[in-house]
């Protein structure tokens, strides 16, 4: 079989190793929306969350950065007096220094992430949903922020009123994103942010069609589960943007894109609201702990 998985950082890697342990072709294509230059280097955060996942390097206390990195560089930068906030770890590093390189050079992020991810071991196809320049944009009560710095630098507590994917409208999806929407035997959106890691990418034009259009078979895992996100701001975003905050808000947003619906069994009172919509729904334990979890989440998804 053949299976796309759509992913933002955390949630998306989670999933996206779940079907990379299975047999089969897997692709996965990754939010680039919060890529931003620290350092004047180029960090895209949520790819290479899913590569250090599926390259069995990731951390796995926060799920982004590599397992036993040091701070050594970031420590010197405080005393030259730089910000700090966004924790670059030193071998994490290799990896931006490597890509911002080849990026000047010209070469797409496209091309320049597959040679990482082949580096590093990672079978399955990382494809960026854009080789352009996306950024999202938080408006808030508190004003307007690039993406990381309202995540991390403020700790996402600002109340969202709007977000804007700047580029976006001008951006064409990556080589391989249209083809790995149409032709696989399933496309399953992961349990990520539905608006700021999932959204972006259905933004770039000509992926939302592709979706509504393909053949293969659909399905959306809700990174909601009990009305709470496991982490991140997903369900603050939900009630700051007037959606209900659960899994049947998050199944609403993905109207016309999918045929399933997958939400964890805590929710199962939410099935019959869900199904109203027109789409099967797939009630399991949906919390992937351990790579046990995630590879009997994805054999869950492929045997319906
Ligand atoms: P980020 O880019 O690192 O913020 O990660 P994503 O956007 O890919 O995923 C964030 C979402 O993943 C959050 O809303 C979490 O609730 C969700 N999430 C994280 N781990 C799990 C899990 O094990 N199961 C489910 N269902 N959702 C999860
Ligand atoms: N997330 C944080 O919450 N704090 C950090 O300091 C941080 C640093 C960081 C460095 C490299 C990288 O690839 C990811 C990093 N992340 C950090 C994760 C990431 O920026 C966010 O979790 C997601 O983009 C949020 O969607
Ligand atoms: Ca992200």
């Amino acid at each position: 079989n053949s299976v796309t998985v759509l992913a933002g950082g955390v949630g998306g890697a989670k999933l996206a190793e779940g079907f990379a342990r299975l047999d089969g072709d897997l692709s996965v294509i990754v939010n680039t929306a919060d890529d931003a230059r620290v350092y004047g280097l180029a960090i895209s955060p949520d790819l290479d969350t899913v590569m250090y996942t599926l390259a069995g390097i990731a951390n796995p206390r926060t799920g982004w950065g590599i397992d036993g990195d040091t701070v050594a560089v970031l420590d010197q930068m405080r005393r030259l007096g730089q910000d700090t906030w966004f924790t670059l770890g030193d071998a994490d590093l290799a990896t931006h220094v490597l890509r911002t390189d080849r990026l000047h050079r010209g070469i797409p992020l496209s091309t320049v992430t597959a040679e990482l991810a082949t580096a590093l071991g990672v079978r399955a196809a990382l494809v960026p949903m854009t080789d352009d320049r996306v950024a999202t944009l938080v408006d808030t009560t508190a004003g307007r922020f690039g993406f990381q710095e309202y995540f991390v630098a403020r700790r996402h507590a600002d109340t969202v009123t709007a977000l804007t994917f700047d580029g976006v409208a001008d951006a064409t999806p990556a080589p391989g994103v249209l083809e790995g929407l149409r032709e696989p035997d399933v496309v399953a959106i992961a349990p990520s942010n539905p608006f700021v890691s999932v959204g972006p990418i259905l933004a770039v034009p000509g992926v939302r069609a592709a979706l509504a259009s393909s053949s293969a078979w659909r399905v959306a895992v809700s990174p909601v589960i009990g009305g709470a996100a496991l982490k991140g701001p997903a369900a603050q975003m939900l009630a700051d943007l007037g959606h209900e905050v659960s899994a049947l808000g998050v199944a609403r947003l993905y109207t016309g894109l999918i045929d399933a619906m997958c939400i964890d069994e805590r929710d199962a009172g939410l099935a019959p609201a869900i199904a109203d919509l027109g789409v099967d729904v797939i009630v399991t334990n949906t919390v992937m702990a351990g790579g046990a979890d995630r590879e009997r989440l994805a054999r869950e998804l492929l045997a319906e």
